[in-house]
């Protein structure tokens, strides 16, 4: 259904569609910690630190809230006022989903010192929500078995799941997202927790390379409801390494935002470059890819509502995420470029090669060309 397949892939974005509301929390201020648990028996936990689901009677409903949210589709994240839902916005429809694809769910909820627990069997309560002791401390905990007669495979690859969540910590700074296997014989556990989030992604991106300069290039800010994040380092290779995200799914096929940010990097440098005259008068313009040339960068946004194109619908739509990510990356880059002459020189001295390089080899081409004809 909304999971989109009940392929491997489908039985993975289970864990994803339940964590997104644990980082939703932490986007909101109220959780640091996530944990991940692969059971012996392919079910999975997931518990965080955050205020908890609230308990309360919904008044039109007449349940929880908690049970509205995982027994009516797309209630995810929207209930309670405040904050919208801004993690997963592509599949982000959230827990009913699970539930409904699960042959059995279990909720605790840690609140105001109760201890709340409900079960579901295949999407349907089989208890109310009831209190079942005392705590200490607040946070959800929500544990599922995905369903055998709807996924092909329901063996979990610790990997994927490894793979996702890391990127998922890069991407929200100071979140920790524990991830552990008690599978037997499979036994691991991995931490993941960067202070420094996107900043950390590009230096573990450019960890294989030399980098150019020792300072990852940070720029954010927020534009109307658009809010924008940027770090970018290069390095000595010929490579461009741009990842964008937004409300932290990757944009393989870019998009507005994308498009923002080579705008504004293309504008910004070569501005630079002709007012420090590393550039005369007379050569030409650096091309966008001149100054991508080895360059690492990651470009993520958070927007309330994103409209996603294309035939895979991972190219995002938004015209206002053009302009916020242009002129937030334009005016910072350029504050950076002044206070950092020696970087920016460095830059576009490589910028300049590439350019040249890419001279030549047309040069070459065109030559060639006409020798044969
Ligand atoms: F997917 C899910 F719903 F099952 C789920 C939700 C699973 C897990 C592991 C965690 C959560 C979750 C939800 N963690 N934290 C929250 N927070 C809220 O739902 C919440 C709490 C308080 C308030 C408030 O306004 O007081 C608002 C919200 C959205």
């Amino acid at each position: 259904m909304y999971i989109g397949t009940t392929s491997s892939r489908g039985l993975h974005h289970l864990v994803y569609e339940i964590v997104d509301n644990s980082v939703d929390e932490a986007l909101a201020g109220y959780c640091d910690t996530i944990k991940v648990t692969i059971n012996p028996d392919n079910s999975i936990t997931v518990v965080d630190n955050g205020r908890g689901i609230p308990v309360e009677k919904n008044k039109q409903k007449g349940i929880s809230t908690v049970e509205v949210v995982f027994t009516i589709l797309h209630a995810g994240g929207k209930f309670g006022g405040g904050g919208y839902k801004v993690s997963g916005g592509l599949h982000g429809v959230g827990a009913s989903v699970v539930n409904a694809l699960s042959t059995w769910l279990e909720v605790t909820v840690n609140h105001d010192g109760h201890k709340y627990f409900q079960r579901y069997e295949r999407g349907i309560a089989k208890t109310e929500l009831k209190v079942i002791g005392e705590t200490d401390h607040t946070g959800t905990e929500v544990s599922f078995l995905p369903d055998p007669t709807i996924f092909e495979d329901t063996v979990y690859d610790y990997s994927v799941l490894k793979q996702r969540l890391r990127e998922m910590a890069f991407l929200t700074k100071g979140l920790k997202i524990i991830l552990e296997d008690t599978r037997e014989g499979e036994e691991k556990v991995n931490e993941f927790y960067y202070k420094g989030g996107i900043i950390e992604y590009v230096q573990y991106l450019n960890k294989a390379h030399q980098s150019l300069y020792p300072d990852v290039i940070y720029c954010e800010g927020m534009v109307g409801d658009v809010s924008v994040e940027v770090a970018m380092q290069h390095n000595d290779g010929y490579n461009e390494n741009c990842y964008s995200f937004v409300n932290n799914i990757n944009t393989p096929e870019g998009g507005t935002h994308l498009a923002g940010f080579k705008n504004a990097l293309t504008k910004t440098f070569n501005d630079y470059a002709r007012k420090a005259k590393l550039l005369k008068d007379s050569e030409p313009n650096l091309s966008g890819e001149d100054i991508r040339e080895g360059l690492t960068a990651i470009i993520s946004i958070k927007i309330s509502e994103p409209q996603f194109e294309g035939q895979t619908k991972q190219k995002l739509g938004n015209s206002e995420a053009r302009g916020a990510v242009d002129s937030i990356v334009s005016e910072q880059l350029t504050y950076f470029l002044e206070q950092n002459p020696a970087v920016a020189k460095m830059t576009v001295e490589k910028s300049i090669l590439a350019q040249r390089a890419r001279d030549a080899a047309r040069k070459a081409r065109d030559l060639t060309r006409r020798k044969t004809a």
